[in-house]
């Protein structure tokens, strides 16, 4: 028995839509839709198209389901964002994790709770864009007022689809509103005056959310009866579901972000943990992500847009070449460094990086795209050396998914400077944990996340590349 679904997958440089053929033995994917995303600024701030990325997501879901064969869909994005509704109704437009209130949210909350404590109750990473502390902006700037519900995107999505308001666990998880255990916080919520009335009930990785509803089918020409089931909606935990790795992998969810660590079978919120800046995320079955958020291609790509910008015409496989051939040490910046998380002119940023700590800058293109990578491999080699020491688990294997996969030169820095063999692929693999966590609540695929990686191992195309 196979089943036919679909993932929408949401990323912060693009979305997609795959229709997938899944079985014990089987795992076709087949692309259907393809959209960019870029976040618009207005008046108020960095905000996402979210009608514009339904409607696409949707028209896709509608190409799916052209056999009227499609069982199931489901939705991820990025963590932390949200919507504000009332009664039903969106309430504007939600901002980007980019929006730079995020800087007077951290203030906020730091006068509320300080970060120690924080960190033993939700054991999350100290971010700026971390869904608290936008709610706390919201709830000085009177939004929180005007709102009775608060939904996740996936979730924002799943409710438009459906009627019914549900927040999947493994996205609730990186707000921040919700304790290590996958309770809520509510005690702390009432010291940060965010009402408890927001939240609604919880809903795990293979879940039915409920069908999709007649208005949407007609309106979008979806064919058949889709259900829309929960799946690890935060797209790195799907991703994780996804990676072909077996006992001493770790992983590296390699895209915008680059999302580095391991999976534990629980939380780890020690001291060590929180001073190495590591992040506890809910994965899919009860697992712990445990991991580091390392700034990711979004420094190159945001380069790359600079440099477009100044009538550059190199492409990517271009600059990555020229990079390649590089044959003299490059300088390395600390990636994670807050000043490259607003959009912005990146190359400045990395100059002014070492010019306020008296280093030579590296010089032109090439170098600075050097530069870049060996900067992102060198901090995925520190934080999975760390990821390996604070838990006690061996890391023997590296894999990298997600578009970074395809990266060659970069998968080569990362084999050398962590001394470990690197496995790339599968590149989409968001798309692939949701297609078979949804093909596993409907009976078709194996049940244990062994079992649906071993499927991964044997059915995508992997990549191995070796230390040098
Ligand atoms: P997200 O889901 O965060 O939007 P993706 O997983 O789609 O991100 O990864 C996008 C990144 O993957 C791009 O910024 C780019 O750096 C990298 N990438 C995509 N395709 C290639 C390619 N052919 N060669 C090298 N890098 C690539
Ligand atoms: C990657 C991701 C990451 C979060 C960030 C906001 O797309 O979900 O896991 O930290 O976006």
């Amino acid at each position: 028995m196979t089943a036919t679904v679909a993932a929408i997958d949401l990323g912060a440089t693009s979305g997609r839509v795959l229709r997938a053929e899944v079985g014990r033995d089987t795992l076709r994917l087949d692309e259907v839709a393809r959209f960019e995303n870029r976040p618009v600024r207005v008046g108020d701030g960095l905000h996402w198209s979210v009608l514009g990325l339904y409607d696409a997501a949707l028209h896709g879901v509608a190409v799916a389901s052209r056999d009227a064969s499609l069982a199931s869909v489901a939705v991820d994005s990025w963590a932390v964002d949200y919507g504000l509704l009332r009664r039903g109704s969106l309430l504007g437009i939600p901002y980007s994790y980019r929006d730079d209130r995020t800087a007077r949210g951290l203030e906020l909350v730091d006068a509320v709770i300080e970060q120690p404590e924080l960190w033993q109750r939700c054991g999350l990473q100290r971010m700026p864009f971390t869904t608290i502390n936008q709610l706390m902006v919201d709830r000085e700037r009177g939004l929180l007022e005007a709102a009775d519900r608060l939904l996740l995107l996936p979730d924002l999505f799943g409710y438009w689809m459906t009627g019914r308001m549900v927040m999947e666990r493994t996205n609730a998880s990186t707000t921040g509103l919700m304790r290590l255990d996958g309770s809520w916080d509510l005690e702390l919520m009432q010291r940060l005056g965010i009402p408890a009335s927001l939240l609604s009930e919880v809903v795990h990785p293979g879940a039915l959310i409920g069908p999709i509803d007649a208005t949407t089918r007609a309106h979008f020409g979806i064919q058949g009866a889709p259900d829309v089931l929960a799946i690890g909606s935060h797209d790195t935990a799907s991703a994780v579901v996804a990676v072909p790795m077996e006992p001493g992998g770790a992983y590296i969810s390699s895209g915008t972000w680059s999302l580095v660590g391991i999976e534990t079978p629980a939380p780890i919120a020690t001291r060590e943990a929180l001073e190495a800046s590591f992040t506890n995320e809910g994965g899919v079955d009860g697992r712990t992500r445990f991991l580091k958020n390392v700034m990711g291609l979004w420094i190159l790509s945001e380069s790359m847009r600079t440099w477009q910008a100044a009538g550059e015409r190199m492409g990517l496989p271009e600059l990555l070449d020229a990079a390649a051939a590089v044959d003299w040490r490059v300088p390395v910046f600390d990636p994670t460094d807050a000043s490259f998380y607003p959009p912005g002119d990146m190359p400045a940023r990395i100059h002014a990086w070492f010019e306020d700590r008296g280093q030579r800058p590296p010089r032109g293109r090439a170098e600075v795209v050097r530069c870049i990578l060996e900067s992102l491999a060198e901090s995925y080699a520190v934080t999975l050396r760390d990821a390996a020491r604070i838990s006690g688990q061996p890391i023997e294997r590296v894999h990298v998914v997600g578009g970074g996969s395809r990266n060659a030169l970069l998968c080569q820095l990362t084999a050398n400077r962590t001394g470990l063999p690197v496995v790339a692929g599968p590149v989409e693999a968001t798309a692939i944990g949701s297609v078979l966590v949804q093909a596993r609540a409907l009976g078709a695929a194996p049940e244990s996340l062994e079992e649906l990686r071993a499927l991964v191992r044997a059915t995508q195309s992997l990549q191995e590349y070796r230390p040098r």
